[in-house]
């Protein structure tokens, strides 16, 4: 094996799926800000498209006055920004959802955080000039293959999301990764990255970018990665999925670690939002009472932070359940249950990690 071969480079991650490939990132692991590329999770709907960065070329089209194609030296060539962004999968923490569900069955790993170098989406946007009516912009992927929930189309179709024309400021398109070049997996040659929004918003592989006058209904955009909002009217209607709702997760201890009584045990973890996080707190009495974490990374919009600690582990044996609890700057509190609405995405109420307290 090379350090080229997919099986290599991704052996510190969990597989979750093989056809097409789903990896977990350890999250025990968690260490520095930045997540290594070869700790990164990896979230694919269909087989991943080997691309020729050679030859690839990326369209801006539909609401602009002036569409063209650039090649991806092209674009490489443009001047580049790197801004660190932390992305979750909608789907995180799924397999903690009672009573289980269909999906992939992550737990803690579906999250990361990378420093992503590329051309700014509205660079593009200017050179193309978008049009009055303009509303949305689509990302289209090369990766294809057929839908798996209802309604679907019968042929098969090709990833693709869309985000309001005004959140365009904020995107990246992509070329490298914690300064290395896009891997395969991660969406080689280029891709969106839409900091502050989860992972389906950042398209991979992109080949197009096209500009709506109405919002966009793609498959990932109605049947998946979207709810029901119940707003009481009993007219609900179907929303995508966008920013990241405020979650705290505890890396360390593991789910299921036994600890010494009595000792003194260095409590690790994240908390994020699309925005930024202004405190987390720590239980080790199922939430009854809670306690200040420290952080150890300052405020940066939709990049998590690092908390610590440093808990005194009681000195009687038995079973504790830890939890953690975010807060923002709005006030706004990590809820203690999965809201419904949400199905099986959102899963960002207090997690409980339950360690055995060893005499
Ligand atoms: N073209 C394409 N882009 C995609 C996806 C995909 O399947 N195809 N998955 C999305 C989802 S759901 C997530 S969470 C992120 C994951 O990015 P990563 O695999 O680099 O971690 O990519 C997004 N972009
Ligand atoms: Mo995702």
């Amino acid at each position: 094996m090379t350090s080229n071969d997919p099986a290599c480079r991704n052996a510190g991650l969990i597989v979750r799926e093989n056809q097409p490939t789903n990896l977990e990132s350890p999250f025990d692991h968690l260490n520095g800000l930045i997540t290594p590329n070869h700790l990164f999770y990896v979230r694919n709907h269909f087989p991943v498209p080997l691309i020729d960065g050679g030859t690839h070329e990326l369209t801006v089209s539909g609401a602009v006055q002036r569409p063209f194609a650039i090649q991806f030296e092209e674009l490489r060539a443009m001047p580049a920004e790197t801004r660190a962004a932390t992305m979750e999968c909608a789907g995180n923490s799924r397999v903690f959802l009672p009573p289980p569900v269909d999906g992939v069955q992550w737990q803690l790993g579906a999250i990361g955080t990378a420093e992503w170098t590329g051309v700014p989406l509205s660079a593009l946007l200017d050179r193309a000039g978008l049009n009055d009516r303009a509303c949305e912009v689509v990302f289209e992927g090369a990766d294809h293959g057929k839908a798996k929930e209802k309604p679907a189309p019968h042929g098969e179709i090709r990833y693709a999301r869309s985000i309001p024309v005004g959140k365009a400021a904020d995107v990246l398109i992509a070329y490298a990764m914690n300064g290395e070049d896009l891997s395969p997996e991660h969406g080689y040659p280029l891709r969106a990255v839409v900091p502050g929004h989860y992972g389906m918003a950042s398209v991979k592989w992109l080949t197009a970018i096209r500009v709506t006058t109405k919002p966009f209904q793609g498959y990932f955009q109605t049947t998946d990665y979207a709810y029901w909002d119940e707003d009481g009217t009993g007219s609900p209607e179907r929303v995508p999925l966008g920013e990241m709702s405020l979650k705290s997760q505890i890396a360390r201890p593991r789910i299921d670690e036994g600890i010494a009584a009595g000792s003194c045990y260095r409590v690790f973890g994240a908390a994020w939002s699309e925005g930024t996080v202004e405190s987390v707190g720590f239980s080790d009495d199922d939430g009854k009472t809670w306690r200040e974490a420290r952080l150890l990374d300052p405020e940066m919009r939709g990049v998590w932070r690092r908390w610590e600690y440093e808990w005194r582990v009681p000195s009687t044996p038995g079973i504790r359940i830890l939890k953690s609890r975010a807060r923002d700057f709005r006030g706004n509190v990590q809820p203690d249950q999965h809201d419904k609405r949400f199905g099986t995405y959102v899963i960002n109420h207090v997690l409980p990690v339950r360690v055995m307290i060893r005499s």
